[in-house]
């Protein structure tokens, strides 16, 4: 990807959200916002921050892009930590089924669901599957996102997971956004290991990490630990394994039913606990003193009308908490950041600074990334978003509106939103 070396300035707000590790607690709250502020980017890489007057002086301005961001607020590029962006096929149907009262694992126990996307996926060539990841890419970076995480799980074979995996690699390299690649070999139980669920995750184990961790083919591994999916005893199992494999882990944990997954995310040192609708008072202790990223997922509550996951509480118990989207072609369908800080603002009572933070250095840490990308700091890579407005608060005051008008990449202007009143500066 190129690099590129520019000035923004007059930004009435810089949100800089300083910092190189994940944010705990009341640390949140603080975005180390500088009025009049301005950043110079060389190269890609962030070298200078501050007020516009002290930033500017002695650069030769010609030989930089320069942005003028006067009435504009200037923030770091999201960072959306949790998705499953590579699927074939979409299930409105299954949205249907949903309004009319069926729930989501019941949808999946009956072979629907997860299981649909399944069989739609090992259809789709590698070509189809990234000219569809390829759009939704172009969308999240529409509203500011310039770090994905993804997942594999829809292929439950070998041949479909490192089809998925082979395909983000492939987009990592040709798209803006930087893609973190996770294995969720564990997604889902195929009909044919109905209750030898043990013998799926022994050949996850024997037959398929040992591919994806020798093909460099994904950093995280990632189980759906939940009732009727996989236990708190497989989960560790093989997480355990992908951890001794060199892979860091990320967990979906106590979704629908308190298995302990928090307590077990705490356990092994994962980076991120995500979900987490039902975690315990013991768990989300547990996740504050081991260091783990509560990564609150409120679009899929509000798709699913499951009750929000505890985040006010989690804060106050100085836990790091992180927001992400969740897209998915099932439980929550979205790319909009937007919404997803209304609703942590509204119905989690996070307040407007806490959603940010969880949206940008709480993001990256999640991902393990927190001393390069998620904030804006010497040294970190150049991935900011000027939004219309003046200030981070129109993000969930202007409810559920993309408010980002240009988004930059390693210094790179890399996308502009096409009725943007402004385009004197460009
Ligand atoms: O396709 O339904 N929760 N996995 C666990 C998902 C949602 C994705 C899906
Ligand atoms: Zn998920």
């Amino acid at each position: 990807m190129k690099k590129g070396n520019l000035i923004i300035k007059n930004a009435a707000e810089l949100v800089t959200c300083s910092g190189f590790k994940q944010k705990k607690g009341k640390e949140m709250s603080d975005l180390m916002v500088i009025s009049d502020g301005a950043v110079v980017i060389e190269n890609g890489i962030i070298t200078k921050t501050g007020k516009t007057e002290d930033v500017i002086v002695g650069l030769k301005q010609a030989d930089y892009h320069v942005i003028d961001a006067s009435d504009k607020a200037v923030l770091p590029g999201f960072v959306d930590s949790h998705t499953h962006f590579i699927f074939g096929g979409y299930r409105p149907e299954e949205f249907s089924w949903r309004l009319r009262g069926d729930s989501y694992m019941d949808i999946l126990k009956q072979g629907g669901g997860i299981l649909n996307t399944v069989r739609a996926t090992r259809k789709a060539s590698p070509e189809e599957l990234a000219t569809a990841g390829k759009k939704r890419l172009d969308s999240m970076l529409s509203f500011g996102v310039t770090t994905v995480e993804g997942k594999s799980g829809y292929g439950l074979d070998l041949e479909t997971e490192l089809k998925q995996l082979t395909v983000m690699q492939e987009l990592n390299d040709n798209h803006p956004i930087d893609i973190a690649q996770t294995f969720l070999g564990a997604h889902a139980i195929l009909p044919e290991y109905k209750n030898r669920e043990d013998r799926f995750i022994d050949f996850l184990i024997d037959d398929v990490l040992p591919e994806v961790v020798s093909n460099n083919l994904a950093e995280f591994c990632d189980v759906f630990c939940e009732k009727n999916v996989f236990s708190i005893e497989q989960s560790r199992r093989l997480l355990l394994k992908a951890k001794e494999a060199g892979l860091k882990l990320k967990f979906h944990a106590d979704e629908m039913v308190q298995l302990g997954g928090a307590e077990l995310a705490a356990e092994l040192g994962a980076l991120s606990a995500d979900h987490l609708l039902q975690a315990s008072d013991r768990g989300i202790k547990d996740m504050a003193k081991a260091g783990v990223v509560a990564t609150l997922l409120p679009g899929t509550a509000f798709s699913l009308k499951e009750p929000y996951a505890r985040g006010r509480t989690m804060i106050d118990n100085d836990c790091s908490v992180a927001l992400a989207t969740d897209l998915n072609p099932g439980s929550c369908f979205t790319e909009s950041i937007p919404l997803i800080i209304a609703l942590a603002t509204l119905y989690m009572n996070l307040t407007a600074e806490e959603a940010i933070t969880a949206m940008t250095i709480n993001g990256a840490a999640a991902l393990g990334r927190q001393e390069t990308i998620g904030s804006i700091d010497h040294g970190k890579m150049g991935d900011l978003i000027v939004l219309e407005f003046p200030s981070y608060m129109y993000i969930p005051y202007h409810l559920g509106v993309n408010t980002v008008e240009k988004v930059i990449k390693n210094g790179m202007l890399v996308y502009e939103k096409s009725s943007s009143p402004d385009r004197s500066s460009v």
